[in-house]
């Protein structure tokens, strides 16, 4: 990883014989946390990127789509969402679309890593310009432990903003964790889970989301397929797990009739991710 000599931040997916590269003017940060290797580029065209141990987590241009689609489809899936945690998501681009949300009263986000949200307050002051808002908590602290212990029924819904299956954020795809969040979600509760790339991962990640969430007690799971350019392939997902009834009913009208405003996500966005593509039909 790093920068070749030509001045190229280059991620190389090494098992799928591809790679992505952005353009960088600068190497602004790099250091060693306690977790894991933080880097933070000004790149030439996407405006600043963060990379997390070599893998891409966000740049200023595009990051809209990720955060959008990790949050407002499962808020208006909830029929009247209060509380919400969000487990990773240090850099608090979900925590400011959660925040959109006239009708939470709490929003609790639980990072592991302190330094990355003091990172995205210095690059991505924009993500982090709602993280004085009453109604937020930064905790730092391990978001699979603070489910285990945390009180039965008392969250709407839960958002799993994580890094790839590996490392710190392997135990965040696991049916143990689901089963906690389970517990921890009220009646009527909805969790997310980024799930990686439809393209790479239908068969193995989002696979294996779906089927671990039901195990868990899930009465429906849905992967959300949505476009995200500076991800492995461009194309990613997230998975929608819900308590009881199915996913595919949501609160259309208070779509239709949102005060907020997003970049990418509507109504039309939300009925389109609710489609399943031909080659996931048979996950
Ligand atoms: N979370 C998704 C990271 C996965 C990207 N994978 C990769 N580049 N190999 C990003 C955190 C944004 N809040």
């Amino acid at each position: 990883m790093g920068l070749s000599p030509s001045e190229w931040f280059t991620e190389i997916f090494q098992n799928e014989g591809t790679a992505f590269s952005l353009q960088i003017k600068k190497h602004l940060h790099n250091e060693r946390s306690e977790y894991q290797t933080l880097d933070i580029y000004e790149t030439e065209t996407f405006g600043n990127l963060m990379v997390i141990d070599g893998c891409v987590m966000l740049t200023q241009r595009d990051n809209f789509l990720y955060h959008e689609m990790m949050s407002h489809p499962a808020l208006f899936t909830h029929s009247n969402p209060k509380n919400v945690v969000i487990i990773g998501g240090g850099d608090c681009g979900t925590l400011k679309e959660v925040l959109k949300h006239d009708c939470v009263e709490s929003v609790l986000q639980v990072d592991i890593d302190e330094r990355v949200t003091r990172l995205s307050e210095q690059y991505f002051p924009e993500l982090c310009d709602k993280n004085e808002d009453p109604r937020a908590t930064l905790m730092f602290d391990d978001g699979i432990a603070w489910m285990k212990n945390a009180e039965a029924g008392s969250v709407d819904v839960v958002i799993i903003d994580s890094t790839d299956p590996v490392g710190p954020a392997e135990g965040l795809f696991a049916v143990d964790f689901y089963r906690d969040c389970y517990r921890v979600l009220g009646e009527g509760g909805v969790l997310v889970q980024q799930s990686e790339s439809p393209l790479l991962h239908a068969q193995t990640i989002i696979k294996n989301v779906q089927q671990d969430l039901k195990t868990a007690g899930f009465s429906d799971a849905h992967t959300m397929p949505f476009p995200q350019p500076v991800y492995p392939t461009g194309w990613w997902s997230a998975t929608i797990g819900r308590k009881a009834g199915s996913v595919s009913d949501y609160r259309q009208s208070a779509v239709t009739a949102k005060t907020f405003s997003t970049l990418y996500y509507n109504d039309g966005i939300h009925q389109g991710a609710l489609a399943i593509p031909e080659f996931m039909k048979t996950l």
